[in-house]
């Protein structure tokens, strides 16, 4: 079992909520009692705006409103029409990057796409850059969804592409090595071993999507909820060498930055630059 032996492996690195409940984790009655299916969703978070060049980067997935409040937000009107329309005496639970489930397993399950060497749940049509929710409830569903085979053939870009090597075999992320765990979740200092590595990212990481030929004809989201402020886009390096907590405030209500406070993404910013 993957997850079993990726957390045997240590790379959950201070993520010590990955190895809890890990019975409801794999079991779906376990998790929502009465519970016969899992409806998975995915939403495009691809921004068609770009920060200044050349400055400290924020990964495009924080780049507008906190996508937990989105995707419950829709995932309620889906339960509630399901409820309506369908099936009137529907119970069941919706999530979204809830440590107890695993999206992107419960995403391949329902045909959505498959998981690329990144780690990452590629879509065909919509590649990786999408956000995965489902609604696990007592649903009856017939059909098991067609599986989609893996596409990635003998590419090896986003294994060649990471910085720190996190990617330390396909279809595997070691987070003690990954930009994105030691920029938001890690809250300790970073490891001066990774100096020099981090590509100017300071918030996540989106390298092993950016080389990712199943990227390259990305279609920016129509979500208005996920359109970036402009004042986040137009900040120049020297704005961020100066961030200070009133105007970090000002910048990242709201959006997944707020995860690291101001005392992370500060962290985060001199390590790029002290030397
Ligand atoms: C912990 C976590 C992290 C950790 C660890 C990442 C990792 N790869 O496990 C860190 C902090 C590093 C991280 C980083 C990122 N994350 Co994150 N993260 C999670 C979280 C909370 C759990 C993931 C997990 O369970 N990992 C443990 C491993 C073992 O599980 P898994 O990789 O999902 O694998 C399962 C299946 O996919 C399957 N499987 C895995 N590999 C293979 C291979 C084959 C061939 C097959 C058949 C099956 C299979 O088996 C596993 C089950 O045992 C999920 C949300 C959630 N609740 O699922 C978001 C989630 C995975 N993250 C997400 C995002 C967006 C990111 C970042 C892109 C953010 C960024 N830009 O910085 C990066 C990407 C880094 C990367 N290359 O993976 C999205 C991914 C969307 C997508 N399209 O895949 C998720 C799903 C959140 C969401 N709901 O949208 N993340
Ligand atoms: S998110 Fe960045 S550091 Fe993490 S595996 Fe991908 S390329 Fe490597
Ligand atoms: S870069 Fe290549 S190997 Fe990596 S996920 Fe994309 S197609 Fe697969």
């Amino acid at each position: 079992m993957r997850l079993k032996e990726w957390l045997d492996a240590g790379y959950n690195a201070g993520m010590g909520y990955m190895a809890k409940n890990f019975e409801k984790r794999v079991g779906l009655a376990e998790l929502v009692p009465g519970a016969v299916s899992v409806i998975s969703v995915l939403l495009n978070y691809y921004p068609k705006e770009t920060q200044q060049p050349g400055v400290p980067k924020v990964s495009r997935y924080a780049y507008g409103r906190d996508y937990h409040f989105t995707i419950k937000e829709k995932l309620r009107e889906l339960f509630a029409f399901i409820k309506e329309e369908i099936y009137p005496g529907l119970k069941g639970r919706i999530f979204t990057d809830s440590a107890p489930v695993l999206d992107r397993a419960w995403a391949v399950r329902a045909g959505l796409g498959w998981i690329g060497k990144n780690s990452n749940l590629i879509n065909k049509r919509w590649g990786s850059f999408v956000f995965i929710g489902e609604i696990i409830s007592n649903l009856e569903i017939e059909d098991e969804a067609e599986q989609v085979k893996d596409a990635c053939g003998t590419c090896t870009r986003c294994i060649d592409a990471c910085p720190t090597g996190a990617l330390t075999k396909p279809y595997t992320v070691d987070a003690n090595k990954c930009i994105s765990y030691l920029t938001i979740e890690n809250n300790g200092d970073i490891p001066s071993k990774f100096k020099g590595k981090f590509d100017n990212w300071i918030f996540g990481c989106d390298i092993c999507q950016e080389v990712c030929p199943w990227n390259k004809k990305a279609i920016p989201t129509e979500e208005p909820d996920f359109k970036p402020r402009e004042e986040f886009l137009k900040m120049t390096l020297k704005d961020w060498q100066k961030l200070d907590e009133k105007r970090f405030k000002e910048l990242f209500r709201e959006t997944p930055v707020e995860r690291t406070k101001h005392k992370g993404l500060r962290r985060n910013i001199d390590f790029l630059f002290d030397r």
